[in-house]
This record gives structure tokens, C-alpha cells and sequence, in this order.
């Protein structure tokens, strides 16, 4: 049987921004792929191109020639088709996966790529490839979740695969393909704790009206306990790592989930520090955050995204700021780190919501905070809610859902207007007060304040 190699577009070392960052970690849904097919007897390969060259990977495809599926996000768009249509010069057979390709499976197959697998890839893919070995990539009709062209040229969409009931029954990722060490060394080096990813769930029910639910819609599954007890003490044992970034969209959403398993660990006797991502609503009881600290959760990230309640329901966000500023607090009590993502320049968003996004900052007092521009991710409600208003000025092919241009809204300077008031107020929100800094820090608020008013009445 053909063999599989499996891959992705993105580079660490072209990237400049997250070399500054430095956070990286392996694809995980390619891994999971991957573990099942080898468990099911196929012969499968992964080239992790994140902390490899581009040259390496073309010399790989160069040694042989079969089936080459390849992880898809919307920051890889260039960089996936460029290694689809080198696969492609080298006879090799294209399948991509993720969310990106599935948002774009008719682009995608006009630019080089022979099926696109929409959803979970494990199941579809054990059955794509016998299928792709007896007839090739043109007779796929019956394969659920797949979309690809018929001999005639025209696109085909297979009907919709249903999702894996139990994830249990799929095997770990299959880490032991890539080069876990390595990661774990960069994050010593950088951070002085090395890191390692697990997930403990599938999908989010959540319906914030930006966010790509393509590959998982809006299902929630989750694994069992034990066996993620298992895979975290089998992180540990093996990697040896100093933390754990659980890659869940919600990690505190199922409570008594997530107390089942905080006993699992303690009955283990294993406290491995960790950060990830909740919401503020799911994390409203003591018990939660004491939970969570117990476990050894030093970084939780909320979503706050505005200060602005009326933006917030526009987003469908489904939390208040009143709950952002009281998780806040009550995972600061807790010993728990806040990081905050906010975002700028959602539709509708005015100057008195930007000052009600700094206002709550400063209340809330996170440790640390991330802010974004928001950008229409095809699909999304937020893409329908802003369709016809959109312009790409850019080739579908160089550019990514980041590039669309929204009619009416700011340019990126107003942005970063937006950002240095939040900044300078926040610095000054943390000093004490009479601090001879704040004379300074006051003005640059002020300064970028106005700035940012000239630049929303120009
Ligand atoms: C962890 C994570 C990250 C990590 C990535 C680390 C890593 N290397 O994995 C970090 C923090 C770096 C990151 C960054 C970004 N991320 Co991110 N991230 C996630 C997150 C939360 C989990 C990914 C994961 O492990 N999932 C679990 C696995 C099992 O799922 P999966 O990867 O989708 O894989 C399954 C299928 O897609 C499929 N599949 C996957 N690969 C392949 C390949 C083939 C050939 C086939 C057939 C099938 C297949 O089968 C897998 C198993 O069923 C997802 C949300 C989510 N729940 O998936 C967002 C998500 C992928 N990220 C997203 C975004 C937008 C970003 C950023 C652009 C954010 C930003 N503004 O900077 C950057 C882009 C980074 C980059 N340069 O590529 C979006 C992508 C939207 C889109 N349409 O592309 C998501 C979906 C979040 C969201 N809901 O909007 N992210
Ligand atoms: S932003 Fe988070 S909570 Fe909201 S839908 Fe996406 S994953 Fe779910």
C-alpha cells in the first residue's frame, strides 16, 4: 500500500515574530492521525516542519513519492500550497486536512491539492487510502468527509463524516515520530521550564461569533479520565518536562470533569504545573480556581475580548464583564497568573467601548494581556455578519483570512493607538500612587488617547 507522510506548512525559522516568542509546540492533530493509521498496520511517516527547513522537507519529498497529507491553518495558506505544488511536481498524491482547507476545499483543489479531508481525519483517512491506492483521487465518491474533483474535472463533496462517539478508543499521539525533546529543550532554554501539549477534549458548544469551529463544529466530547491521568504521567515519565499547556478550547468547562481528574493526579501523587484556556463563566466557584491551583495551574487564560458589554453580546460571547473581572480577582487570590486575549476593532466598536476595554483591564488586573484586531475567519458568523463589506487586495493564494479589509473600519495605526492607551494606563494602574513615573505615563495615555480620537473622526 502506498505509504503517508504526514506534515505542515509552518516554519519556526521563517518566522521572525515567534522567534522572538519562542513557544512552540508539535502538531498534535497530525499526531493523532498518525497513531491510528499505524495502528491499523499502515505505513505512515511525519516531518514536523516546525523546527525543520524548507529544503529539508523538498529533499524528503524527493526519496519517495505516495500520499502527502498536510496539517492546514489559515497562517500557512502560502506556505502549504508552495509544498502541495512541489509534492505534486515529484508525483506525489496531496491530501490536506485541518481547518483552513476545510473553509477553502474548492480553492484549495483549484491550486494544486487533490482531496481535501474535512473534519477529523483519522477514521476518513483509513479509508481514503486504500481507496486512493485501488482507484486514485478521482473516484472518491461514498468516502464521508472528503471533497475532491471527479474524471470530469468537476468538485465533488462527499456527505459529512459523523465524529468518533469515544475518544477513547483513539490511540496517543504519536509523539514518538517527532522530536518532543527538542521542543521541551527550546522552552528551557528560552523560559526556564521545558513544556509539553496534551488535549483532554474535542470541540467547544460556545458560539463567539469569530471563532473557526470547521474541523470539530460545535460538538464537545471529552476523554475519559484515566486515560488522560495515563497520558499526562506518561508525558512526565517520558519527557521529563517542567509543565503542560493543556491545548483544550475551554479546559474548566465539564466541573466535575476536571475534580474527577484533580483527584486521579493527587491519587498519583503528580503535580505537574500547567497553563491553558478557560472562559470566565466556566470558572465562577471557588472550588473551580481552588481546584486549578491545586493541580498546579499557574497561567489561566481568559477570553475577556471587551470591556464593552454591548460588544460582547454582539460577539455572542456569552460572558459578562462583570464575571471576567471577578474570575480575575478570584484566580489572582488563588495564586494563578491572568493572561487576558482582547480584541480590537470588532463590528459596531467605538471609542467609549475601547475606553470601557481599558477601564476593565485595569480593574481586572491581569498579569499579562494579548491584543488582536479582529479578522472575519471564513465561515464564521463574524465573516457572514461582515460579508459584503470584505475586500481582499490580495491574491487568494498569498494572502490569509487576516488580510480582508473591512469597509469603514480603522486602519492598523489606530490599533496601535488603541494598544499604547491600554498599555500606559495599565503601567499606570500598577503604580503606587505619587510614583514619579506616573507624571510621564499619564501623558502618553493622554497622548495616545487623543491620537487615537483624531483618528476615529478623521
Ligand atoms: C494549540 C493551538 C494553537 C497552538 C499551535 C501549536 C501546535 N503546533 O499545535 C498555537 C498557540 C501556536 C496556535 C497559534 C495559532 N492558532 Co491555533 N489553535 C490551537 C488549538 C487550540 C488546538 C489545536 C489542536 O491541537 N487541536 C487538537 C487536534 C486533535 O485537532 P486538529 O489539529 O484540528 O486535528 C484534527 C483535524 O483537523 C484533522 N487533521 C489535522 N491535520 C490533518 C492533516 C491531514 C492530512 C488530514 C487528512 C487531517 C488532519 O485530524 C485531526 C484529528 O482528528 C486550535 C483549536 C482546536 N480546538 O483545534 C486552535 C486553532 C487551530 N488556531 C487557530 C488560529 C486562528 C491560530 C492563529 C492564527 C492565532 C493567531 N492569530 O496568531 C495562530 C497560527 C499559528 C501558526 N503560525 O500556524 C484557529 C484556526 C482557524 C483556521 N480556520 O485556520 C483554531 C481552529 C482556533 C479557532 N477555533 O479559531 N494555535
Ligand atoms: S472562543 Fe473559545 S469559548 Fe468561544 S467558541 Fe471559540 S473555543 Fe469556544
Amino acid at each position: 500500500m502506498a505509504s503517508l507522510l504526514l506534515t505542515h506548512g509552518y516554519f519556526l525559522w521563517e518566522d521572525e515574530k515567534e522567534q522572538q516568542i519562542m513557544r512552540p509546540y508539535p502538531p498534535l492533530g497530525l499526531l493523532y492521525v498518525s497513531a491510528y493509521l499505524k495502528r491499523l498496520g499502515f505505513d505512515v511517516d511525519v516531518f514536523d516542519t516546525t523546527l525543520q527547513s524548507r529544503d529539508a522537507l523538498l529533499q524528503r519529498l524527493d526519496l519517495d513519492r505516495g500520499v502527502l497529507g498536510v496539517y492546514t491553518n489559515l497562517m500557512t495558506r502560502a506556505s502549504v500550497l508552495a509544498i502541495a505544488s512541489a509534492a505534486k511536481a515529484r508525483g506525489w498524491i496531496v491530501v490536506l486536512g485541518g481547518p483552513e482547507s476545510a473553509n477553502y476545499p474548492e480553492e484549495y483543489l483549484s491550486t494544486g491539492a487533490d482531496v481535501i479531508v474535512i473534519g477529523e481525519g483519522e477514521e476518513t483517512m483509513a479509508e481514503l487510502l486504500p481507496a486512493l491506492e485501488a482507484n486514485g483521487p478521482h473516484r472518491l465518491e461514498g468516502i464521508a468527509g472528503t471533497v475532491f474533483r471527479d474524471e470530469s474535472g468537476t468538485i465533488r463533496h462527499n456527505p459529512p463524516r459523523a465524529q468518533i462517539p469515544s475518544l477513547d478508543t483513539l490511540p496517543w499521539p504519536d509523539r514518538l515520530s517527532v522530536d518532543i525533546p527538542a521542543y521541551v529543550d527550546i522552552w528551557r532554554r528560552h523560559h526556564g521550564r521545558g513544556s509539553v501539549t496534551m488535549t483532554t477534549a474535542r470541540g467547544c458548544p460556545y458560539k463567539c461569533n469569530w471563532c473557526s469551529h470547521a474541523v470539530f463544529g460545535f460538538s464537545h466530547r471529552r476523554r475519559p479520565v484515566l486515560d488522560c491521568a495515563n497520558e499526562l504521567e506518561w508525558l512526565r515519565d517520558t519527557y521529563k518536562p517542567d509543565q503542560v499547556w493543556y491545548a483544550d478550547d475551554v479546559f474548566t468547562i465539564h466541573h466535575r470533569w476536571m475534580f474527577d481528574y484533580a483527584r486521579e493526579l493527587e491519587r498519583r501523587g503528580i503535580r505537574l504545573p500547567f497553563e491553558t484556556i478557560s472562559r470566565a463563566d466556566r470558572m465562577m466557584k471557588e472550588e473551580v480556581l481552588e481546584t486549578l491551583a491545586r493541580m498546579g495551574c499557574y497561567r489561566i487564560w481568559i477570553g475577556a475580548e471587551s470591556g464593552s458589554q454591548r460588544i460582547l453580546d454582539a460577539m455572542q460571547r456569552g460572558v459578562t464583564r462583570e464575571q471576567v473581572e471577578w474570575a480575575s480577582h478570584a484566580a489572582a487570590r488563588h495564586g494563578i497568573e491572568v493572561g487576558m486575549f482582547l480584541m480590537w476593532g470588532y463590528e459596531g466598536e467605538t471609542v467609549d467601548d475601547i475606553s470601557q476595554t481599558v477601564d476593565l483591564v485595569k480593574r481586572a488586573a491581569p498579569t499579562i494581556f494579548l491584543t488582536t484586531v479582529a479578522y472575519p475567519i471564513k465561515n464564521t458568523g463574524y465573516f457572514h455578519k461582515v460579508a459584503g463589506k470584505t475586500r481582499l487586495d490580495l491574491d487568494w493564494a498569498s494572502a490569509s483570512d487576516r488580510d480582508y479589509q473591512i469597509e469603514g473600519r480603522a486602519g492598523r495605526s489606530y490599533y496601535r493607538h488603541a494598544d499604547d492607551w491600554l498599555r500606559h494606563e495599565v503601567a499606570l494602574g500598577r503604580l503606587d500612587p505619587g510614583d514619579p513615573a506616573g507624571h510621564a505615563l499619564r501623558t502618553a495615555a493622554d497622548q495616545a488617547r487623543a491620537a487615537l480620537v483624531a483618528g476615529a473622526s478623521s
